[in-house]
């Protein structure tokens, strides 16, 4: 680490005993995967600094230390000297000097030395254990250095302990939180940043202006999300193949085959969006395969009968939205599976105006039809050929499905704390779509049916519309 005077600039120095999870607490803090995190105590053995930049200016910097290894020791060596308040931290500048060079206390050392500098004091604890008297030892050294503190107790979140910690932290610390570097999303990074602005006045300006770039790159996030779910939903509610066949192959041979490698086309169409989502919050999900599941477990398939029932529009609202737009002319809603099935035919417009019934009904498949005498002609087919197309999808639950799935993923991915090395198993919260009203719901469908429509161009007033409406979800999403 270089040498450079903290006094003016902000930086917090994260220390506390060896295997707290002081990096666990930079990693959650700055979004950072490459901080060098492990259940083995002395992971960390060298001061590291992470400098928090807006336009090339750094805004505040975080240091990673080493943890305290002997603190009692230490303590005994400073108070022999027994100094006066005010010359302290001579002291333990004294104790830095006359060690250094040598084996002893050289983790001690280690962490002192950025305080020592001006760096202010982010005092780990873990909150699952229980206060013990020897860690006094640390406190009593920290203070000793007379730089501004504040203590976090980690691992705050269900310990029965937290109490006991705060008690004693607050007769040690100006400020005391409580924080789960596991758990930490934007709201908890925020909090921690504004703790930080109280600590030391002269650094307020710079923390108030990261708390800014804070908040607009959430809202730079949630654009970017509303981007790419909007994309996947067109993308995937507008996907058709046409395939030519020659006449005599039996498309009850082929369907099987056409339909699997539709549903397979907006399976990918869905991976590479859900992944996307991951690198806005700076995840990679690049991993992933069907046996490591990393963006969803193994049973979760796009097109299972579970996922739908779970992930769409629930069969209430469904039912409201179906009915009320007219799309299930001629058709059935069945309710009991709390699918809606149409005719497609009202949908396919788009094919020249024709309005023949092209589609099978189906529920959550799309399938395979041979477009027939009429619109072979229409779309240039070759004479001795059949054209098969496949999708647009004609269920109208499936872009809710689509649409759950991806506000689902992203609430997973903006919960996913970075000093955790593996994606979270999901939490046992109900879908985002489940308690979406009638009118909302309607709203959404009657943008689904436009888009499929104009499968085959969709204007781009339409793909703001939609966008507008994922990102006032997403808003909802964050506020939930
Ligand atoms: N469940 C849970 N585990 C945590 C939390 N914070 C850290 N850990 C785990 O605790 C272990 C130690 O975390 P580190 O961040 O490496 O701790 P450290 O204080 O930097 O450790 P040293 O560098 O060895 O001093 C790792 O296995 C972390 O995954 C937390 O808030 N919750
Ligand atoms: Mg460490």
């Amino acid at each position: 680490m270089g040498v450079t005077n903290d006094f003016q600039r902000p930086t917090f120095a994260v220390v506390g005993r060896v295997n707290k999870g002081k990096s666990s607490v930079i990693a959650s803090l700055i979004e950072s995967d490459a901080i060098k995190i492990s259940p083995r105590p002395g992971t960390t053995t060298e001061c590291v600094r992470y400098e928090v930049e807006q336009d090339g200016r750094v805004l505040f910097s975080v240091v990673d230390t080493p943890g305290f290894e002997d603190a009692p020791r230490a303590l005994h060596w400073l108070q022999q000297r027994g100094a006066s308040a005010a010359a302290r931290v001579e002291q333990v500048e004294a104790f830095v000097d006359e060690f250094s060079g040598t084996d002893d206390f050289v983790q001690e050392r280690e962490l002192l030395k950025p305080i020592l500098n001006g760096s202010a004091i982010l005092y780990v604890v873990n909150g699952e254990e229980p206060y013990r008297e020897n860690y006094e030892a640390e406190m009593e050294i920290l203070r000793f250095t007379g730089q501004p503190a504040m203590a976090l107790i980690n691992w705050s979140e269900d310990s029965a302990y937290v109490d006991d910690w705060r008690r004693a932290l607050n007769q040690y610390f100006k400020l005391v939180r409580s924080f789960d570097a596991h758990a930490v999303a934007w709201k908890e990074r925020r909090q921690l940043l504004e703790a930080f602005s109280v600590l030391e006045p002269r650094w307020r300006p710079s923390i108030e202006e990261a708390l800014r770039v804070l908040e607009a790159e959430r809202e730079r996030r949630l654009h970017e999300v509303a981007h790419i779910i909007t994309d996947l939903l067109v993308d995937c509610l507008t996907l058709h193949m046409i395939v030519v066949l020659p006449q005599k192959t039996a498309l009850r041979f082929e369907r099987e085959k056409l339909e699997l490698s539709y549903h397979d086309k907006l399976r990918d169409k869905e991976t590479r969006a859900l992944r996307k989502i991951g690198r806005v919050y700076l995840h990679k999900l690049d991993d992933w395969t069907p046996e490591n599941p990393i963006v969803f477990e193994p049973d979760d398939d796009l097109f299972s009968e579970e996922t739908w029932d779970v992930m769409g529009l629930p069969p209430k609202t469904l039912l409201a939205v179906t009915t009320l737009t007219g799309a299930v002319a001629g058709g059935s809603v069945d309710a009991a599976v709390g699918m809606a099935t149409f005719l497609t035919g009202t949908v396919l417009g788009g094919l020249g105006g024709l309005g023949v019934g092209l589609y099978q009904l189906t529920q959550r498949f799309a399938s395979a039809s041979n477009l027939g005498e009429q619109a072979r002609t229409l779309i240039k087919s070759p004479r001795d050929g059949q054209r098969i197309r496949v999708g647009p999808h004609p269920a109208v639950n499936f872009p809710f499905v689509l649409l759950g799935r991806a506000l689902d993923h992203c609430r997973r991915v903006q919960a996913w704390a970075h000093a955790r090395r593996e994606l979270p198993p999901p939490k046992e919260a109900p879908s985002v779509l489940s308690s979406m009203s009638a009118a909302e719901g309607r709203k959404l469908e009657s943008i689904f049916r436009k888009i499929r429509k104009k499968y085959r161009g969709v204007p781009p007033e339409l793909r703001a519309e939609l966008q507008q409406s994922v990102w006032a979800l997403l808003q909802q999403l964050e506020q939930a």
